[in-house]
């Protein structure tokens, strides 16, 4: 099914492009307003957004927490007055989140209740190989793995997601995706927003067919963002300081999220807290696929009633419309001992680094298109990159498609095993969304990114790979093994 409207590649800018230069902009129609199932629609923000339920565990240890949770099939409301055929861990579209603590191993068992196989892949965690969900490594139907998340990291907002070779980006796209939060040692002295007041927030597009359907095909057809699986939801919130972590688990969609005029603190990224929070008040936080963002967002200025908007910016025609994603609804007032300190967690130094890689991600679009990486496809059977344990490594990253027949083609990319810092951008300064550790990055046609990465802890093998998941199930992405 690799047609080239599949993989996103025609009017690529329209459907992916965030202010970035993508050189010309697809123009078209805008899209139709959405409108599917019985008394559709209810117009936006009647429906409230949930919060995903942190998973209990079955048994606790001394340093252990086990989990059980089943992939299933479930048929949910994601849009009102209609059932729509889902992909899920434990019965949500967003599963429930498994809230971890730094230092305490982690223990999961998924049972695969489907009828094709799937696997797990914990997106930001520093784990052993055989728990990373290699994409050869499935779970068959009716059979059962157990993933070992060791959570020797420093606390972060992951995400967990299947990575099942050639069927994750319709794995994804229907469904199975869930938070992991880890809770760093250090982070209950900070004092920020926690419990019902950390807020795990995940956004993406879908498309629906006139039954209510998932439609898995045309990305610009796409027009329905979904906020923790529901359309336009509001959110009652208290006048108060929230902790909002925001995922973009769109297979391929860029967004460009804006919370106007509320002031908002960024206080970490992918990887964990940044050395000091960063005022974003106003400005747009563009989100590849697959990357996050930690947030401190205080409505203590609003009166009850009041209602605030979080917006996306021009993602489906090409324009700069701006599209309403979540109201959130000031409704009650709430004690607020929570604070944001002007110190968090320090960055871990630089060591310097005696091995430099280039990669090159680009399409072969003669026939079928397919995903490359430095002009190969993925095989499971080829190591890529050999990588010595404990070795810091830089690696430039760059988006070869700049000009191809269909205009030019955006592009993310995604390491496995660690996290990493971006040194700079076609040696200017890294970008805003750059800043702190990081797992998923951006990476506009045509452009290179710079990033350092130290490899400790695991051997085996892991993937790097273009985060548009319809891309790295077309071949976009490498395979390196961590060797001693
Ligand atoms: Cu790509």
């Amino acid at each position: 099914m690799y047609r080239r409207r599949f993989l996103g590649l025609a009017g690529i800018a329209a459907v992916t492009g965030v202010g970035l230069p993508v050189g010309a902009m697809a123009g078209g129609d805008p899209l139709p307003p959405v409108r599917i199932g019985p008394g559709a629609p209810k117009g936006p923000f009647s429906v409230r957004m949930p919060v995903p339920p942190t998973l209990r565990p079955v048994a606790r240890t001394d340093d252990t927490d086990v989990y059980r949770l089943d992939v299933l099939a479930a048929d949910l409301e994601l849009l009102p007055g209609v059932r729509t055929s889902c992909l899920t861990y434990g019965g949500g579209f967003v599963g429930p989140t498994i809230r971890a603590r730094e230092g305490r191993r982690v223990l999961v068992t998924y049972r695969n209740r489907l009828p094709e196989a799937v696997n797990v892949h914990l997106h930001g965690g520093h784990v052993p190989a055989d728990s990373d969900g290699h994409p050869m490594q499935l779970i068959d139907p009716g059979g059962q793995r157990r993933y070992e998340y060791p959570n020797r990291q420093p606390g972060a907002t992951l995400w967990y997601h299947d990575h099942s070779h050639h069927a994750e980006a319709e794995h994804v796209y229907r469904g199975l995706h869930g938070f992991y939060l880890i809770e760093g040692e250090d982070e209950r002295r900070y004092g920020l927003p926690t419990d019902e007041y950390d807020v795990p927030i995940a956004v993406r597009d879908a498309e629906f067919d006139s039954a209510g359907q998932l439609v898995h095909g045309d990305p610009a057809k796409r027009n329905v963002i979904l906020v923790n699986g529901r359309h336009q939801p509001y959110f009652p919130v208290a006048a108060r300081k929230y902790r909002l972590r925001l995922l973009n688990s769109s297979t391929l969609r860029f967004l460009k999220l804006n919370f106007g005029s509320l002031p908002v603190l960024q206080i970490g990224s992918d990887g964990g807290l940044l050395p000091a929070p960063v005022d974003r008040t106003g400005t747009d936080f563009p989100l590849a696929a697959g990357e996050r963002v930690d947030l401190v967002v205080d409505f203590s200025g609003l009166p009850v009633g009041a209602r605030a908007e979080l917006t996306n910016q021009g993602q489906y025609t090409g324009d700069d419309r701006v599209e309403p994603v979540l109201r959130f609804a000031v409704d009650r007032r709430a004690s607020d001992r929570s604070r944001v300190p002007a110190v968090l967690r320090p960055l871990p130094g630089l060591p310097p680094a005696a091995v430099h890689r280039e990669l090159t991600l680009s399409f072969d679009l003669n026939g079928t298109p397919t995903g490359l990486v430095n002009g190969l496809p993925f095989d499971p059977d080829r190591v890529d990159q050999r990588i010595r344990r404990g070795a810091t490594e830089i690696w430039t990253v760059t988006n070869g498609d700049r000009a191809t027949k269909y205009g030019p083609i955006q592009h993310s990319f995604h390491l496995h095993l660690v996290q990493f810092r971006v040194l700079d951008r076609d040696g200017r300064p890294p970008l805003p969304g750059d800043a702190g550790l990081k797992d998923t990055v951006p990476l506009p046609p045509g452009t290179s990114v710079r990033i350092q990465a130290t490899f400790t802890d695991h051997l085996g093998r892991y993937m790097y790979h273009c985060h548009m998941l319809e891309h790295s199930s077309a071949g976009m992405m490498g395979q390196m093994e961590i060797v001693d």
